[in-house]
């Protein structure tokens, strides 16, 4: 009935389109019926209150059709459904990883990615994991959602995208303050542009650029998904920002105590390992998780750099 721009959208549509049909057929039929009697039964025409005995004919055939069209209902939504469980042997693996607030696509190859690059025609297959609270992967357009529920082993879904272009990706789950910015890009390429974009080097990096102390940090800052919560610029998010913090004095609370700390490279460690040992003042306890595993100690010296960069014009 539809085409659409993926492989589902047309299951999807028609059943969608089917059903506010039928609904709609009913929402005029009954107010139809409510009017018709209002008028027929109203004082003016019927004076004298009719008594209807009940019937068993209208009741049998009041049952049985309402009971045929949700069956059918229920067999359009069942039918569409099912072949989005099973997922082909040769379609592309994606891990997909959500995190407050970000989402990160990693490909068989290595290659990491916050947009989702795929190639028109082919199937693909994205194994989603959640690092903190419940997700869900949506892209309207193709008309697929799927949770992503941390702990579960698997939540998959699969799809095969028909026509090039870019589509937007959403996180469909209420989760936190920034979740309206969980939000990217599903970009469908022939297969060649995507050979070629596979092929090239996981991430460019101008070298003068890289150069600068603090730059992979930056970059770690921003894969991590640590700028969804510490800006860089003072702005308070969901966490302090990273500016001006190293070097000089910070309110935490440990172990119920407060205490003056000032921010070294110790610190700074700890908040990103232990983020419950110190909490800063004015901010909630348990916002941040652990990136114990998450991030190496070479990973978290650059960390360190970076944060510091964003302290010395203050000096
Ligand atoms: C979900 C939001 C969130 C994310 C993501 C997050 N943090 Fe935090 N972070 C916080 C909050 C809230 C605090 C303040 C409470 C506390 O100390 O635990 C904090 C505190 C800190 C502090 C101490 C800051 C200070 O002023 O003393 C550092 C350093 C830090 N985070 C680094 C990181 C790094 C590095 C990452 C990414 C690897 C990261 N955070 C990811 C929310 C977040
Ligand atoms: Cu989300």
């Amino acid at each position: 009935m539809f085409s659409g721009y993926s492989n589902f959208s047309g299951g999807v549509d028609t059943a969608f389109a089917i059903i506010v049909g039928i609904s709609l057929f009913f929402l005029i039929g009954i107010t139809a019926v409510i009017i018709t009697f209002i008028i027929k039964y109203n004082k003016k025409n019927n004076p004298v209150a009719s008594e209807i005995e009940g019937s068993n004919k209208l009741e049998i055939i009041w049952t049985v059709i309402p009971l045929i069209l949700v069956l059918f209902m229920f067999w359009l939504g069942w039918s569409s459904y099912i072949p989005m469980r099973k997922v082909p042997a040769d379609a592309m693996k994606i891990k997909v990883t959500a995190q407050m607030w970000s989402w990160r696509f990693e490909y068989p190859n290595g290659k990491v990615e916050d947009t989702l690059y795929v190639p028109v025609n082919k199937a693909v297959v994205l194994n989603m994991v959640s690092l903190d609270v419940i997700h869900s992967l949506y892209i309207p357009a193709f008309r697929i959602k799927e949770d992503v529920v941390p702990g579960k082993a698997e939540n998959y879904m699969w799809f095969k995208s028909l026509v090039p272009g870019s589509y937007d990706l959403f996180c469909a789950e209420y989760c936190g303050l920034r979740h309206s910015y969980m939000g990217t890009i599903v970009e469908v390429v022939d297969q060649g542009s995507f050979d070629k974009w596979y092929a090239s080097a996981p991430v460019k990096v101008d070298s003068s650029v890289a150069a600068k102390p603090g730059f992979e940090g930056k970059l770690l800052s921003e894969q991590k998904g640590c700028i969804a919560c510490h800006s860089a610029d003072g702005t308070k998010i969901v966490g302090p920002s990273y500016k001006g913090i190293f070097g000089h004095k910070v309110t935490v609370e440990t172990n119920g105590k407060e205490r003056e700390i000032v921010v070294d490279e110790e610190y700074i460690k700890r908040s990103i390992l232990e983020p419950e040992a110190d909490i800063v003042k004015g901010f909630p306890k348990g916002a941040m998780i652990s990136y114990k595993g998450q991030l190496t100690d070479e990973e978290i010296d650059k960390i360190i750099e970076y944060i510091k960069t964003l302290s010395e014009e203050k000096k």
